[in-house]
C-alpha cells in the first residue's frame, strides 16, 4: 500500500473504528478528506511573505471539493485505486452532497479564482459566510418548484478547521455577536501553494441566560443564542433583486467587519502603526457591492485604531480596495434605506457620511452641479455601487461587451468623472473542474495529443487545432461524447427517474432561472418544433433531447409560472406518441454543481440565449466550450468573445444585437408581431388556450400578459422574445440539420475546444494579480 493508502485505513480506525470494506460512505468521506488535509498541512501553515489578495464576497459556490482536491494533490488515483482493490464504487463519494454555498454565477466565479490563484501561485484570501442552511434544493410537485432546507453540514465537514482563538466581536445597533471562522485549504495543483478560504460563522457572547431560564422564560433564556445564530443561519436565495432586508444587511456587515478586523489586526501586528504600507500589504476585492460596506469599516478602523485624519485614511482605502460590477440590471444595484442602515450600524454610518462630504467637494471642484446621480445618500437611500466606484481604485467588468455598457450607458456620469478607473476582466472558469475532473475521457484524449501541459497553462489548447482535420481524432470526439450521454443518462436515471436516449442531440440550458435568460423562449422554440413536425412543416429533424436545469428564486413567481410552463411542455412532448422518437424535453430538478459536472461534457449544444445586452458574462458558456459543445447564443456577455476566437462559423449566432435594441427600443410592438406571425400566436397561445395548465395558479395568463401587455413595472415583452423568436428557430433548425453530418459536426466541436484557452480563469486571475492587485 501507498502512504496515503495506508493514512486512510489508519484514519479509518482510529477515528471510526471501522475498516474499508465496512465503513458508511459518511466515514469513507470524512477519513478519505482528513487524510488528505493532513497530506498539506505544512504547506498550508507556512505563513504568506509579500503581499496578499484579500477576496471578499457572500457567495463561494465551490462544488463538492473531495474530488478536485484529490486530483490538485495527485491523490486521486491512488484513492481510487484503493477504493477499487476493497470491492468499493470508485464513485461513491457522488452520494455525498456538495456545499451550495453560492446562487450562481457570482458564487461559482468565486470558486474558480480560488481555484486558480492557489494554482498559478497568487497569495489569495477567500473571506465569506458560513451559512448554516446553503441554496435551498429543488424537486417538483406537480411541475412546480418545491424547496426545501439544504442541510450540508450532515456530511460533515471534514475540509474546514475552526479557530475559536481568532474570533472576532461585531457590533450592531441592536446586538453583539461573534465571527468565528472556519478555514478550509485552497490547494493548487500539483500541491505547491495552498491558500485560505476563510468563512464565518455567528455565534452568541452569551448564549445562555441562567436567570431567565431559572424564571421559566425557556425561550428568552436561549434568545440571544437565536438572534447571533440567525445572522449566518441561510444564504439568501436571491439572485437579483435586494429586498432590502436587515438581515441582509446584518450578514453583509458581519463578514465584512469580521474580514476587515482580522486583516487590520494582522497588519497592526507586524507593523504597528505606520499604516503607510497597507495598501502595499493588502488589496481587497469587492465581489458585487454585497461586501462593500467594508469601506467606510476599514475607515472606521483606520481612523479610531489607528488615530488617522479622515483623508490619510481615505487614501488607504482607496488604494487597498477594488470593485467587480456583475450585473448592470437596475434591480440588482443595492441600495439601503438611511434609516434602516442608521439602526443596523450606528457606528459605520458617520463614516458614509464623511465619504458623501469629502465627494460633495469633490464635485464642486468639478463644477458639477447635478449631484443626484452621484450622491452616496440620495433621497433616503445610501447606494452602494456608488460607494464601490467612488472610494476604490478600479471598478471592473466581467467581459468585454459588459465593461463597455457600464461605461456608455449604466454609469456613464462616474466614467466621466473617473475614466481611468474602469477595466475589463473576462470572467473564466478552471479547466481542472470543468474539463479534467468532470471529463476524463476528454481530458485523456487532449493529453494524448499535446501533453498535459494544458492543465496548469490552457493557452496550450491551441495546439489541438489541428486534429479538427484528423478523422480519427473526430471519430474519437464523438465516441467520447457518447460516453459522457451514457453517463448522463446513468445519472439522471437515478436522480430524476428519467431515461435519455442517448442517440439523440442533447440541447442542454442550465443555469438559474430568469427572464432576461430567456428559458421561455426555449421553450417556445421546442413548441414550435413539436408542432412543425406533427403539422408535417418540419420534415427532416435529428432526434433532440431538450434539457433544462434551473432553480427560481422562491419569491419570484413569474420564473416559477416559467418552470411549470416548461415541465408541461415537456409532458405534452414526451407522451406524444407522433414525436416522442424525435424529441424528448426534461426539466431536471436541483440543478447544481454536481449536476453541471454531470450534464456540461454531454452537451452538443450550449444554450445562451439571453437578451443581447443583459448577460454581465456567463461562465456555463465557457465550461460547455470546453467540453466540446457549440454555442446556440445571442450576441451576448462572453459568448461574443467565445464565437470571435473559436469562428462565428463554427457556433450558431442568431437575434438582435444591443445596437438593434437601442434602435428599435421605443416603437417595438411585440402584439404586431404576435398578430402577424402565426408561428408565434400558435406558441404563445398555448399559455392560455388550455393546452397547457398550470394548475388553476393563473401564472400561465400573467406570463401571456407580460409579453403582451406589459405590467406596472415594465414594458410588453421586455426582453424580446417575440422579436427574436423566429431567427432563434432557424439558427437551432439549422444547427439540426448539420448535425446530420456528425463528422463536420464534430470538426467544429474540436475547433471550439481548440480555442478555449482564454477562457481559464487562471487567466483572469492572472490579469487582477498583475492589472489591479500588483500581488
Ligand atoms: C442583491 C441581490 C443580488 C445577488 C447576487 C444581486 C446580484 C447578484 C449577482 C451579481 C448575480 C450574479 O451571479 N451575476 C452573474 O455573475 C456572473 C459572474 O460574473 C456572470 O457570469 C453572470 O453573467 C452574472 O449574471
Amino acid at each position: 500500500m501507498q502512504p496515503f493508502q495506508e493514512a486512510i485505513v489508519k484514519k479509518l480506525k482510529e477515528e471510526y473504528h471501522t475498516e474499508l470494506g465496512k465503513a458508511t460512505t459518511k466515514q469513507l468521506y470524512n477519513a478519505v478528506s482528513k487524510a488528505a488535509l493532513e497530506t498539506c498541512w505544512d504547506t498550508w501553515q507556512k505563513p504568506v511573505t509579500g503581499k496578499t489578495a484579500c477576496y471578499l464576497s457572500a457567495e463561494f459556490l465551490v462544488g463538492r471539493l473531495i474530488h478536485s482536491n484529490l486530483l490538485n494533490l495527485g491523490l486521486l488515483g491512488e484513492t481510487e485505486n484503493l477504493l477499487k482493490d476493497a470491492g468499493i464504487n470508485p464513485n461513491v463519494f457522488e452520494d455525498v452532497e456538495d456545499d451550495a454555498l453560492g446562487n450562481g454565477g457570482l458564487g461559482r466565479l468565486a470558486a474558480c479564482f480560488l481555484d486558480s490563484a492557489a494554482t498559478q501561485g497568487v497569495p489569495l484570501m477567500g473571506y465569506g459566510i458560513r451559512y448554516r442552511y446553503g441554496l435551498f434544493k429543488q424537486h417538483f410537485a406537480y411541475g412546480c418548484q418545491q424547496e426545501e432546507a439544504d442541510d450540508w453540514l450532515s456530511w460533515g465537514d471534514p475540509w474546514s478547521v475552526r479557530r475559536d482563538d481568532e474570533k472576532v466581536r461585531i457590533n450592531f445597533g441592536d446586538q453583539s455577536v461573534w465571527a468565528v471562522p472556519y478555514d478550509m485549504p485552497i490547494i493548487g495543483y500539483g500541491g505547491k501553494m495552498v491558500n485560505t478560504l476563510r468563512l464565518w460563522q455567528a455565534e452568541a457572547i452569551a448564549p445562555f441566560d441562567f436567570n431567565l431560564f431559572n424564571e421559566q422564560k425557556y425561550n428568552d433564556s436561549v434568545q440571544q443564542k437565536n438572534d447571533a445564530e440567525a445572522i449566518s443561519a441561510v444564504l439568501y436565495p436571491n439572485d437579483d433583486t435586494d429586498a432590502g432586508k436587515r438581515l441582509r444587511l446584518k450578514q453583509q456587515y458581519f463578514f465584512s467587519s469580521a474580514s476587515l478586523q482580522t486583516i487590520f489586526a494582522a497588519y497592526t501586528a507586524k507593523n504597528g502603526t505606520d499604516y503607510s504600507k497597507f495598501a502595499d500589504t493588502y488589496a481587497v476585492q469587492l465581489n458585487d457591492t454585497h461586501p462593500t460596506v467594508s469601506i467606510p469599516e476599514l475607515l472606521r478602523l483606520l481612523m479610531t485604531q489607528g488615530h488617522l485624519e479622515f483623508e490619510p485614511a481615505f487614501q488607504i482605502v482607496q488604494k487597498t480596495f477594488a470593485y467587480t460590477n456583475h450585473t448592470i440590471m437596475a434591480e440588482a444595484l443595492e441600495k439601503w434605506s438611511l434609516s434602516l442602515f442608521q439602526s443596523v450600524l450606528p457606528e459605520v454610518y458617520p463614516y458614509v457620511v464623511l465619504l458623501q462630504n469629502r465627494l460633495s467637494n469633490e464635485l464642486v471642484k468639478k463644477n458639477i452641479a447635478e449631484t443626484s446621480k452621484y450622491n452616496l445618500i440620495q433621497d433616503g437611500m445610501i447606494h452602494m455601487a456608488r460607494m464601490a466606484i467612488y472610494a476604490t481604485h478600479s471598478t471592473n467588468g466581467v467581459a468585454k461587451i459588459h465593461t463597455e455598457i457600464i461605461k456608455n450607458s449604466a454609469l456613464p456620469e462616474w466614467y466621466a468623472l473617473y475614466p481611468e478607473r474602469f477595466n475589463n476582466k473576462t470572467n473564466g472558469v478552471t479547466q481542472r473542474r470543468w474539463l479534467a475532473l468532470c471529463n476524463r475521457e476528454l481530458a485523456a484524449f487532449i493529453t494524448d495529443r499535446i501533453g498535459n501541459g494544458w492543465i496548469t497553462d490552457f493557452a496550450q489548447l491551441e495546439k489541438l487545432k489541428p486534429y479538427a482535420e484528423d478523422a480519427a481524432s473526430r471519430k474519437q470526439f464523438l465516441q467520447i461524447k457518447r460516453t459522457k450521454k451514457d453517463q448522463l443518462a446513468d445519472y439522471m436515471y437515478r436522480k430524476d427517474n428519467f431515461g435519455l436516449n442517448t442517440g439523440n442531440i442533447f440541447d442542454i440550458q442550465v443555469k438559474r432561472l430568469h427572464e432576461y435568460k430567456r428559458q421561455l423562449l426555449n421553450a417556445f422554440s421546442i413548441l414550435d418544433i413539436y408542432f412543425g413536425i406533427k403539422d408535417g412543416r418540419i420534415k427532416e429533424f435529428n432526434p433532440t433531447t431538450f434539457i433544462f436545469g434551473a432553480k427560481a428564486a422562491p419569491g419570484y413567481y413569474r420564473a416559477k409560472g416559467i418552470i411549470k410552463f416548461i415541465n408541461e411542455v415537456a409532458n405534452l412532448v414526451n407522451y406524444d406518441n407522433d414525436v416522442n422518437r424525435k424529441m424528448q424535453v426534461i426539466f431536471v430538478s436541483n440543478y447544481n454543481v454536481s449536476y453541471a459536472e454531470k450534464l456540461i461534457p454531454a452537451a452538443d449544444l450550449s444554450e445562451q440565449i439571453s437578451t443581447a445586452g443583459t448577460e454581465a458574462s456567463g461562465t456555463s458558456n465557457m465550461k460547455f466550450m470546453m467540453n466540446g459543445a457549440l454555442t446556440l447564443g445571442t450576441y451576448d456577455g462572453a459568448n461574443i468573445e467565445i464565437v470571435q476566437n473559436a469562428g462565428e462559423e463554427n457556433n450558431y449566432i442568431f437575434g438582435a444585437r444591443v445596437e438593434d435594441l437601442e434602435k428599435i427600443k421605443d416603437s417595438y410592438d411585440p402584439k404586431k408581431l404576435y398578430a402577424e406571425q402565426p408561428r408565434i400566436k400558435r406558441v404563445m397561445d398555448t399559455l392560455i388556450d388550455g393546452t397547457l395548465t398550470d394548475g388553476g395558479t393563473g401564472w400561465f395568463q400573467e406570463l401571456y400578459n407580460s409579453i403582451l401587455e406589459g405590467a406596472s413595472w415594465h414594458k410588453p415583452d421586455n426582453y424580446y422574445l417575440l422579436l427574436d423568436f423566429l431567427p432563434y428557430c432557424d439558427a437551432r433548425l439549422q444547427a439540426n440539420k448539420d448535425y446530420a453530418d456528425q463528422d463536420a459536426f464534430a470538426k467544429k466541436c474540436l475547433l471550439n475546444i481548440a480555442a478555449a484557452g482564454p477562457f481559464t480563469s487562471d487567466r483572469t486571475i492572472q490579469q487582477y494579480a498583475e492589472e489591479i492587485w500588483h500581488v
